[in-house]
This record gives structure tokens, sequence and C-alpha cells, in this order.
């Protein structure tokens, strides 16, 4: 990474190195998945100066006070997570949401007239809600992890009933999600509906599922807010492997297990096998 703003700035060098982490997890396919991290001011001053605008893009919803005037780093609509960390410029950028509301202001990066994420509505509003619940929030993420994702094919879609089956799994579980799982109800994707919905369960938890879509996870810092989901990504691959009711059609047979004791000269244990 040559660029001397990347160089300059913790914030945008651990939000590459977090993407990529997901991609390799194979959670973020294609263009799935968006985050976006609030970048404290001071860190805004010693690496862009006077932050100069280069050019501004119309929000398509009025963001709220407490983030007017707030700079967030954040990914590009139809960009890959796979591509972010050899032309960071072009998939991620950093912009201030203009003092009216209305307006993105691009400081650095969507080269080539790149654009936020689509699930804008959903970022906006779940940093407004989180900031006024607790001053230290700064990243909402979103992404599509495999087993949260087939989890919602198969559990009743009921909070309560999938926080406590995901508790069960692993002894840490509710010391990483004490406040539980949100859940709302399948709907289309990047629309104001669906980001209104996510930061409303925000108020009372950090994450929330979109059935059969992903998941969104709000915490203070980046690796925190990983770590939540990466969290009940286990919990839920966990509850898939201990609850699978599939019928067993293929299994090597005692007298198989027998067979190659025999071959290979040894002994299993006695009275193990019929
Ligand atoms: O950015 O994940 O929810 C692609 C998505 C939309
Ligand atoms: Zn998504």
């Amino acid at each position: 990474m040559k660029d001397s703003i990347i160089n300059k700035s913790e914030t945008i060098k651990k939000f590459i190195e977090i993407i990529d982490n997901m991609y390799r997890l194979g959670w973020d396919e294609k263009n799935g998945g968006n985050i976006s991290v609030l970048m404290d001011e001071e860190e805004v001053k010693r690496v862009f100066g006077k932050a100069k605008t280069k050019r501004t893009i119309p929000l398509p919803l009025i963001a709220n006070e407490n983030i007017r005037g707030l700079v967030f780093v954040i990914t590009g609509t139809t960009k890959y997570f796979r591509n972010v960390k050899n032309d960071p410029k072009t998939n991620i950028g950093v912009m201030r949401i203009s003092q009216d509301g209305t307006k993105a202001e691009v400081i650095w990066g969507f080269e080539n007239n790149g654009t936020f994420t689509s699930e804008i509505y959903a970022h906006l509003l779940c940093h407004s809600t989180r900031l006024k619940i607790d001053p230290n929030h700064h990243v909402v993420m979103h992404t599509h992890p495999l087993y949260i994702l087939a989890l919602t094919h198969v559990h009743e879609l009921d909070e309560k009933s999938l926080t406590v089956d995901l508790w069960r799994t692993m002894t840490e579980s509710v010391i990483v999600y004490p406040d539980g799982v949100g859940l709302i109800p399948w709907q289309v994707c990047g629309t104001q509906k669906i980001g209104e919905e996510t930061a409303e369960k925000m108020k009372k938890t950090r994450c929330v599922i979109w059935p059969l879509h992903g998941i969104y996870g709000c915490e203070n810092n980046l690796d925190d807010a990983f770590g939540l989901i990466e969290t009940i990504e286990k919990s839920a691959q966990i509850f898939l492997l201990t609850h699978n009711h599939l019928e067993i059609i293929n299994d090597i047979t005692d007298q198989g297990i027998k067979d190659v004791a025999k071959r290979f000269n040894v002994t299993p244990v006695k009275g193990y096998l019929k």
C-alpha cells in the first residue's frame, strides 16, 4: 500500500485488513457486504489536513442531526470486498455528512465516479441510533456469513428462541452478545424501510439478523464488530452441526471396521463393535 493517506490512517488500514479477512472467510461473495466506520475528528485532521471536498453526492435520505458533519470510511456500491486490498481508492471512500444532512462530501477514494453502499439508509440510521446510546460507537458492519444465513432457513424466526438456541451452543456466547440477536422480517434490501427497522432494533441490541440475507453488527471498533459477528457465526455453525436431522445413508459398517483392523493387524477395543 503506497498511498500515504492509507499509511497515515490506522482506521483505513484496519478497515482494509478486516475486509480482506471477511472475504477470505467466505462471508462476502461478489459485492456482498458493506461496512462504515466513524473516523474521529482528530484522525481526520491528522490524515487529511483541511479535508477538502473532491465532489459531493446527494444522500437518498436526510441524515439525522447527530451524524451531520461526521466523517465515515465506507465501502462503495457494487464493489467487491475481494478487490479492496489491491485497489482501496476505487472500492472504498471517506466522506463527510454535510451540515444540512442532504449530501455526502467525498474527501478521499470513490475514484472513477464511485459512490457509497446501497445500504446507506441502514448505515446512517444505525450510526445515529447507536451514537445516542453509546458515544463510543464507531462501526456498522453488514455481511453474509454462511451459517447464520443457513440457520435462518431452518430455525423459527423468533428473537427469543433463536437467541437462546445460539447462547446454548458455546459457553462464551452469552458473554459476547448478552443483549441477544435482533431479527426483522424478510424484505427487500437497500431500502429506507429495512434501514429504519434495523436501526429500531439497534436500540436494544448490537446485532440484527436479516433472515435469508445476512447480519448487521454495531460496535465501538472494527475488531469488536468483527468479533461479535464471528462469535454469532460460530454459534450458528455449532447449532447446525449438532441439530442435523438428516438421515445418514452412508456409513462404515462394524464389519467394515473389523475388516480394516484385520488387514492392518490392529485390534479394536473389545466389545465396541457388533
Ligand atoms: O452491498 O450486501 O445488502 C451488497 C449487500 C446488500
Ligand atoms: Zn447484504
